[in-house]
């Protein structure tokens, strides 16, 4: 019998292989075994996967116990619903952008790099937190060794441009060239992994046009859009203005492309505090493999109030979901 592995098990499996530290390991290891089906015919994959997961753990505990020194700079662990990491050129308003979202101690400046390694902020969206990855520059000769890595793991990139800079239709041409070399596009789609399409990793990403607020910039912002807007979506931006920040967290959100859900234990209120994180498109299946962890077989049947149903119509277990959908699990 063939096993129907889901993309998103290829997904890990290709970050597993892409993977440079114990903790992107670790990480996608497990991803991957939320993904295998648990049943007789994949046993042999399900063993040999408790035994990676195993080996990967102990090398996470391994490498905790060694300096501090030695840890990975640029192997930023996954927290949150998912992680956004910022790509540009110097003094861009990278770590203006995080530190105007997050609680992160930023570092900003006049000056270009002033930002030496990547450093993450947790972004509140609603009732839930996105994780955005501040970094240090690129520019054409030199990118930080470990930043591509961060671009290929990352549930979206933001690439950050400087409207008050001449150069800067080179500088988004050249964070797309160096993403590009490494089979990395942007997409305004879901990510895609090169196991499924045979040819880059699509990875959701806009282009964050800031510092509109600066004369000059919508006569920059045009040129943009005139050069780019076939290839990448461009959003203008300031981090002076307060109602853009406030929208950011947003566009974050539809980014990674997720959808938020709430368990409802039969008779019960549904818990409404914490939601379960699912990719968009997840249906009533994901949501019990999340629940359940291993058991998700038991679940028999649904209920679901939310979007296109009655309130409390029974689902099939394949109904795809929709963000603040609130689902009942029968075991
Ligand atoms: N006018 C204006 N200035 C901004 C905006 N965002 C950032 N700045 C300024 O731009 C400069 C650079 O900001 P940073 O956030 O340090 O830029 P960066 O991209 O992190 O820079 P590096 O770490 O050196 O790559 C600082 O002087 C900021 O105050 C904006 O939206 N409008
Ligand atoms: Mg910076």
């Amino acid at each position: 019998m063939t096993l129907n592995l889901t993309p998103q098990y290829h997904e890990a499996d290709a970050r597993y292989r892409a993977a440079r530290t114990p903790a992107e390991r670790l990480a996608a290891l497990e991803d991957m075994w939320r993904e295998l089906p648990k049943h007789k015919s994949s046993e042999k994959m399900q063993a040999e996967l408790k035994k990676k997961l195993s080996a990967a753990r102990k090398a996470l505990q391994h490498g905790g116990k060694k300096s501090a020194a030695k840890a990975d700079p640029f192997a930023i662990p996954k927290t949150g619903a998912g992680q956004v990491v910022l790509l540009g050129a110097p003094n861009g308003g990278k770590s203006s952008i995080v530190g105007g979202l997050t609680n992160a101690h930023v570092n900003i400046a006049e000056y270009p790099f002033a930002t030496p390694l990547p450093l993450p902020g947790m972004v509140s969206y609603e009732d839930i937190q996105i994780q955005l990855v501040d970094t240090p520059p690129v520019t054409a000769e030199h990118v930080p060794p470990g930043l591509a890595g961060l671009w290929r793991s990352a549930d979206a990139v933001l690439v950050v441009a400087d409207l008050a800079s001449d150069g800067v239709l080179e500088d988004v041409e050249m964070c797309l060239a160096h993403l590009a070399e490494r089979q990395i596009e942007l997409s305004d789609g879901p990510r895609t992994s090169p196991a499924e399409t045979g040819a880059s990793l699509k990875v959701p990403g806009v282009v964050l046009a800031n510092k509109i607020d600066l004369p000059g910039a919508t006569e920059r912002l045009e040129l943009l859009r005139e050069f780019f807007a076939e290839r990448v979506r461009i959003e203008p931006f300031s981090t002076q203005a307060a109602g853009r920040l406030t929208a950011l967290p947003e566009l974050l959100f539809r980014l990674i492309r997720v959808i938020r859900v709430y368990a409802k234990p039969p008779g019960k209120k549904p818990d409404m505090d914490d939601p379960f994180i699912l990719r968009t498109d997840s249906d009533v299946h994901e949501l019990a493999r999340k629940v359940y962890r291993g058991l998700e077989q038991r679940v028999h049947a649904a209920r679901l109030w939310g979007q296109g149903v009655a309130d409390g119509q029974n689902v099939h277990l394949d109904h795809v979901l929709h963000d603040r959908d609130i689902v009942e699990l029968h075991v």
